[in-house]
């Protein structure tokens, strides 16, 4: 972000993921999302700094914690919590539901269950964008965890054989579930995991939209010209694993001082400093923002129940 209009862009962008999952957490304990829900919180700046850096022909895969790249790749609202909430009018008529949001119409192959799943996905797809030369490059989003799966280990290493245009992107959120990085990577500087397979990496603040932007572009730039490049994004997430997460494994005094630090309110005081908006400005954001997902929860609300036909629609088997 650069101008004024890039960085109140990103900030209601910002401000649009974390009330886009508080509403999501009150429609969970509602009833009205099943299944598994995790929600980004704390997390909103890697996803609009990666989106910002994208063009056209750069595209994106993650794990299931998707809200927030959906909707930072172009995905409506309404049409996520239609997802979320299981309605015909969902990106997948609602039976993906919140941990498969996808849509490859916006560069967005979507969500993934399976930790680690998307990894030898996203080395197909750039074997693809290779085979075609069309220039293309996916940035491939993990966690933490997923880095100690063998699937990573695999597609790290024949991307680098073939020189695959793709960005293996860790957000390293501390945790894989209740497990904390120490207890279950024995190397825990993860970035120098892709140096056993002479892929270039570096380490990202996940606070800082800009930092991860800036960081995203240069990667993207190697992917396209040279092969794949690797970021690990430090970063946090404010709530549980999942809805219903006890919490058990790290104190609150350490939640706390994350939140302190937080991606929103760094860039407000960015904002602030830069003369870019006042307080009163950034409040109306804010309020645009609400009634941007009070309108989406509704369009969700009214959107039908697929037909019982539908089961059989879209499926391979
Ligand atoms: C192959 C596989 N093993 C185990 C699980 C259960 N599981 C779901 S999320 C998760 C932790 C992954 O942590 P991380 O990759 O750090 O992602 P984060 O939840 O922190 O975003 C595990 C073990 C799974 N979904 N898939
Ligand atoms: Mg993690």
């Amino acid at each position: 972000m650069r101008t004024k209009a890039e960085y109140l862009k990103g900030y209601k962008d910002l401000v649009a993921i974390r009330r886009l999952e508080e509403k999501c957490a009150e429609l969970y304990q509602l009833g009205q999302i099943g299944g598994f829900l995790h929600l980004y919180i704390g997390q909103e700046a890697v996803a609009v700094g990666i989106s910002n850096a994208l063009t056209e022909k750069d595209h994106v895969i993650t794990a299931y914690r998707d809200h927030g790249i959906a909707y930072t790749q172009g995905m409506d609202p309404g049409v996520i919590f239609a997802e979320l909430t299981g309605k015909i009018d969902g990106c997948s008529k609602g039976k993906g539901g919140s941990m498969h949001l996808a849509d490859t119409s916006l560069n967005f192959w979507g969500g993934h269950a399976i930790v680690g799943a998307q990894m030898p996905l996203a080395a197909g797809i750039a074997t693809g964008f290779q085979y075609l030369k069309n220039d293309n490059v996916i940035v491939c989003m993990m966690g933490d965890g997923a880095t100690n799966i063998g699937y990573f280990h695999e597609a790290l290493n024949l991307s680098k054989v073939w020189n695959l245009p793709v960005v293996w992107l860790v957000e390293n959120n501390r945790y894989g579930m209740g497990t904390a990085v120490e207890r279950a990577s024995a190397v825990t500087d993860i970035q120098l995991k892709a140096r056993g397979y002479k892929i270039p990496s570096e380490e990202v603040d996940g606070m800082s939209v800009n930092a991860v932007e800036k960081a995203v572009k240069k990667a993207v730039k190697h992917a396209r010209e040279t092969g794949p490049f690797f970021l690990e994004v430090m970063t946090y997430r404010f709530h549980g694993h999942s809805m219903g997460d006890p919490e058990r494994y790290r104190e609150a005094e350490e939640i706390k001082r994350f939140r302190k630090e937080g991606p929103i309110g760094i860039l407000h005081a960015e904002i602030l400093e830069k003369k870019y908006a006042t307080e009163a400005d950034l409040d109306k954001i804010h309020d645009e923002v609400d009634e941007m997902i009070a309108a989406a929860v509704e369009f969700a609300a009214n959107s039908p129940e697929p037909d019982p036909s539908e089961l059989w629609t879209d499926i391979y088997a």
